[in-house]
């Protein structure tokens, strides 16, 4: 049996891994990384396991993985022999593999800017730029991060109203790459649009014993 290691960082993006792990049943050693209390940043041990220092890296067997989406595709190809995976060519298999890049590749995008403005907003600055900085962070929100956040909302409550899953009608690795910027959607997206499918589904997914287990094994998920 392989030795794997996840690297997790609290807070973080690595309770996605941990939940993949615990979903495929496979025993793993885990060693967990604190934030920084003033810049949130991962401490510089990570950059040992990974030049990026960011997580979450898996390593199996001394070889390290990073980049979510590509280390859930190799716990489900690899790991765990096919499962949580569609079997490909299929239109399912096409889904599972948009979501798993869209996750990262468009959706978190704007969540970051926005998590970034209310820190630049909350920051203690000097109080003749509080005002500037406010104007930045307003502008910011309304030609960018509002209109974008309202029209991934509307896609996504679209797309679930199509399938009970990212990637049709059985849960997938798919569903647990999409967990994080959903749940941060959910937290701190201000959409204005009905997200009623979107919330049923993270309800589902996130009453899996695994999603739990992970849970109480590496804390809070959201910062
Ligand atoms: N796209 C990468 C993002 C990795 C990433 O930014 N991870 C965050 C945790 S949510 C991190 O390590 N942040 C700490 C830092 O950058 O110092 C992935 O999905 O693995």
């Amino acid at each position: 049996m392989a030795e794997i290691i996840v690297h997790h960082l609290e807070k973080s993006r690595s309770h996605r891994l941990l939940w993949m792990l615990e979903e495929l049943e496979l025993p793993y050693e885990m060693k967990t990384y604190e934030r920084d209390p003033v810049t949130i940043r991962a401490p510089d041990s990570l950059k040992k396991v990974h030049p990026l220092g960011k997580a979450p890296v898996l390593e199996v067997d001394g070889k390290s993985y990073a980049e979510s989406g590509a280390i859930l595709e190799h716990c489900a190809e690899v790991l765990g022999e096919g499962r949580f995976r569609p079997e490909a060519p299929s239109a399912d298999f096409d889904r599972y593999r948009y979501w798993m890049h869209y996750a990262e590749g468009s959706l978190m995008s704007p969540l970051l800017v926005r998590l970034l403005m209310s820190k630049v907003e909350s920051a203690p600055l000097p109080f003749f730029i509080k005002p500037v900085a406010k104007g930045i962070v307003k502008k910011v929100e309304g030609v960018f991060t509002a209109p974008e956040l309202e029209k991934h909302a509307a896609f996504i409550e679209q797309q679930l109203g199509e399938h009970a899953f990212f990637a049709g009608d059985a849960f997938t690795a798919a569903d647990v790459q999409m967990s994080y910027p959903i749940e941060a959607l959910l937290a701190r997206g201000r959409v204005d649009t009905n997200q009623g499918k979107t919330r049923a589904w993270f309800k589902t997914v996130s009453a899996r014993p695994a999603y739990l287990r992970a849970a109480e094994k590496g804390g809070p998920v959201m910062l």
